[in-house]
């Protein structure tokens, strides 16, 4: 199909809370590459997004401030609002849901419905809490899972099995408001029969999007579709959130999952009078960015809601992306193990790229990931320093020195063959990273950009050109490698920019600056091209564009992860007004898993003495077998001649090394560390290595051949 616009949405974030870095990585900053991307493909685009302002999780956070739902979500749309702008995420809207032309928009798509004759009306004995004078729908009500034996499971959902409940189906049910014993009251609502619509999604889903789905997204709507569709309710008991435009339902308002994603097309609404092009034409490509525990509101339920409505597109792609765990345990927003967003803001102004870079560079895109601040702090210094940072630097520091600060001509009759191997991986590049965004692959994107950064680095130091300099008596000709070797560097530079601008806009932004160019060159059409800087054309000085990340920061990150998890866990809120675990703030990402033990992170190296020394057994060994472990995209199974013995060694250098190169090659060993297993497979040592300036990893070998298994002191 050839789309003529592109409707991209990200999901409304509750407004109960800050948002957290999980929620960055799972939705929102592969929402907006994607955007970001697409305009520079100048497509026509519209990236909307907004608050969710309805359902439990904000009664039940004013409850526990003791402030009214209205003061809850003025006060976390603003922060929202300004940690998303903040960090670059660049909506064309962020709207609301309790805005105006919302609950016009969710009610008049409820009366469509209702007078189509499409709602079935039910009534029936709900839960009900008599302490509080409250219906427990959804996650007021919480007891014991019956598919997983979860004591703390929702009326709506599991999290810990992703079972979705219905508070019947609960064991020993409880009131989350006050712990009661809830009892039975009669109830009228208005249900969807999504039953009505199984074969309809079994056909556009089973069928049509099998293959175009992550697999993630696939297998949840089929499980779903396999265990058979019931008709759920629209409308809860309730004085807040949108009400139920019919006379007799006074006290009744739409269910939060009915009105949310209606929310994306109010928010389009708001933002252009042509908002029926985007959401009613055919040509028109819609994509969801959600985290995974929205799988089935944006391909099962909204989707049929749209069908039953019709004369709306559906979504062509729902690209939900897992969890990204932190220091290795859940998030739990209840526990306050989270890095929230305004708080990174504050704590490292101007380092909003390194953030994007990690989060992105580490995206849960398959599975569960996790973010440790000690892998912030080396994927920022090793990767994007190292590597992108150094190649710009040393790119303008040597043009300065030997082409006094003009872009050098190319002289393009004396190209040689590596020069032009380089022109074709700057092609390449553009081809590459296209196709990984086209398909929703951001993490391999960004390695292809690292990746001819690191091509940069590698043709720059095979040059030399600072050495061909030294030689004075063949200026005239080393002068012309030099100004071949520069121009290319400097083009290469400039190719970087447009393809990190999706990335990184921050960064692009910066060195279309340095190189004294307007924002246009950014656009996706110049990639690929060694002509956009013009020759003579003088560039600014030098200067770093990503600073190193200290020791000390990374300790007083995890420092404070603990005493947030210290606080949080010593003030005990009132039963009476205490959140559910893990209703709170959002829930892509949280959980109520019990932290068992802090995780300890080892930071920084204090002194030691020679008999800690001595503790380490270092020796040489000979790699005689090398191989890639599945699944594992950093790992390489060993295997060691040690002299005495063959040792198997897990070593994480496969981003760096193919196996078959490595094999022969003498290595330095810690012998006596600890066995780890590793992807199944018990590591009995590691090799040492070193990372160079540039992000290559040296091995630490003898300089002679050595006989394998001699001590290394
Ligand atoms: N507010 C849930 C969440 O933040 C919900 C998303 C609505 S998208 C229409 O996980
Ligand atoms: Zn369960």
């Amino acid at each position: 199909m050839d789309y003529k616009r592109y409707l991209i949405t990200a999901a409304l974030p509750y407004a109960n809370g800050p948002v957290h870095i999980g929620h960055l990585a799972g939705c929102y900053l592969p929402a907006d590459i994607y955007t970001r991307y697409q305009r520079a493909q100048k497509r026509d685009v519209k990236f909307v997004c907004g608050s969710d302002e309805h359902g439990v999780p904000i009664t039940i956070r004013a409850m526990k401030e003791g402030i009214t739902p209205q003061d809850v979500v003025d006060k976390y749309h603003a922060i929202i609002k300004d940690s998303f702008k903040e960090m670059g995420i660049s909506f064309d809207i962020y709207s609301r849901t309790s805005n105006k032309i919302h609950h016009e928009t969710s009610q008049a798509f409820f009366t469509k419905l209702f007078n189509d004759g499409v709602f079935e009306e039910r009534e029936s004995e709900q839960y009900y809490d008599e302490s509080k004078d409250i219906f427990l729908a959804d996650r007021y009500i919480v007891g014991t899972c019956p598919i997983c034996g979860n004591e703390n499971a929702y009326g709506d959902q599991c999290e810990k099995c992703g079972s979705s409940l219905s508070p019947e189906q609960l064991l020993n049910p409880r009131s989350a408001l006050s712990s009661a014993v809830p009892v039975k009251k009669r109830t009228k609502h208005w249900y969807f029969p999504l039953d009505k619509y199984e074969e309809w999604l079994k056909e556009w889903i089973v069928v049509g999007k099998k293959d175009e789905w992550k697999a993630n997204v696939y297998g949840q709507c089929k499980s779903w579709l396999d265990s058979g569709l019931q008709p759920r309710a629209m409308t809860r008991d309730s004085t807040w959130g949108v009400p139920v435009p019919l006379p007799d339902a006074k006290g009744k308002v739409l269910y939060v999952w009915f009105d949310a994603p209606i929310g994306y097309i109010s928010a389009t609404k708001e933002l252009t009078n042509q908002w029926s092009d985007y959401w009613c034409r055919e040509d028109t490509k819609l994509v969801h960015f959600i985290g995974k525990d929205n799988i089935v509101f944006h391909c099962i339920i909204f989707p049929a809601m749209l069908k039953a409505h019709g004369g709306f597109v559906l979504p062509d792609n729902v690209p939900a992306n897992e969890f990204l765990n932190i220091e290795g345990e859940k998030v739990s927003t209840s526990r306050n193990w989270a890095v929230w967003v305004d708080e990174y803001l504050k704590d490292f102004p101007g380092q909003q790229d390194a953030l994007r870079y990690v989060l992105c560079a580490n995206a849960p895109e398959s599975k569960d990931n996790d973010f440790t601040w000690k892998d912030f702090q080396d994927r920022v210094n090793n990767e994007l320093s190292a590597i992108l940072g150094n190649f710009e630097n040393r790119a303008f520091v040597l043009m300065h020195k030997l082409c006094k600060g003009r872009v050098p001509p190319l002289h393009s009759d004396a190209l040689n063959d590596a020069d032009k191997t380089l022109i074709q991986e700057i092609k390449n590049a553009r081809v590459k990273t296209e196709t990984c965004l086209e398909n929703y692959k951001f993490r391999d994107g960004l390695f292809e950009v690292i990746d001819l950064a690191r091509k940069g680095n590698k043709y720059l130091q095979d040059n030399a050109p600072w050495s061909l300099a030294k030689t004075p008596e063949l200026q005239i000709e080393n002068q012309k490698r030099i100004d071949i070797c520069m121009h290319l560097c400097l083009q290469l530079t400039a190719n970087l920019a447009i393809l990190l601008n999706p990335f990184l806009p921050f960064t692009a932004n910066k060195m279309c600056k340095k190189m004294k160019v307007v924002e246009r060159m950014l656009d996706w059409e110049n990639a690929g091209r060694i002509d956009l800087l013009k020759t003579n054309y003088p560039l600014l000085a030098p200067s770093l564009l990503f600073r190193k990340i200290e020791d000390a920061e990374v300790a007083a990150q995890v420092e404070k992860l603990r005493n947030n998890l210290k606080q949080a866990t010593s003030t005990k809120m009132d039963t009476s007004t205490k959140a559910p675990e893990n209703t709170a703030p959002v829930t892509i990402g949280t959980t109520t898993e019990p932290i068992a033990d802090q995780p300890v992170i080892p930071i920084g190296k204090p002194v030691i003495t020679i008999d800690d020394f001595m503790k380490i057994d270092l020796r040489v060994g000979t790699i005689l077998k090398a191989e890639k472990v599945e699944k594992a995209d950093k790992l390489i199974r060993l295997e060691l001649d040690m002299g005495t013995e063959i040792r198997t060694v897990v070593s994480g250098i496969a981003l760096h090394f193919k196996p078959e190169d490595i094999i022969g090659k003498q290595v330095t060993v810690v012998a006596n560390l600890a066995p780890r297993k590793m992807k199944g497979i018990e590591s009995n040592g590691m090799i040492l290595m070193a990372q160079n300036g540039d992000g290559r990893l040296i091995f630490v070998s003898p300089l002679e051949t050595a006989d394998n298994g001699i001590e290394v002191r």
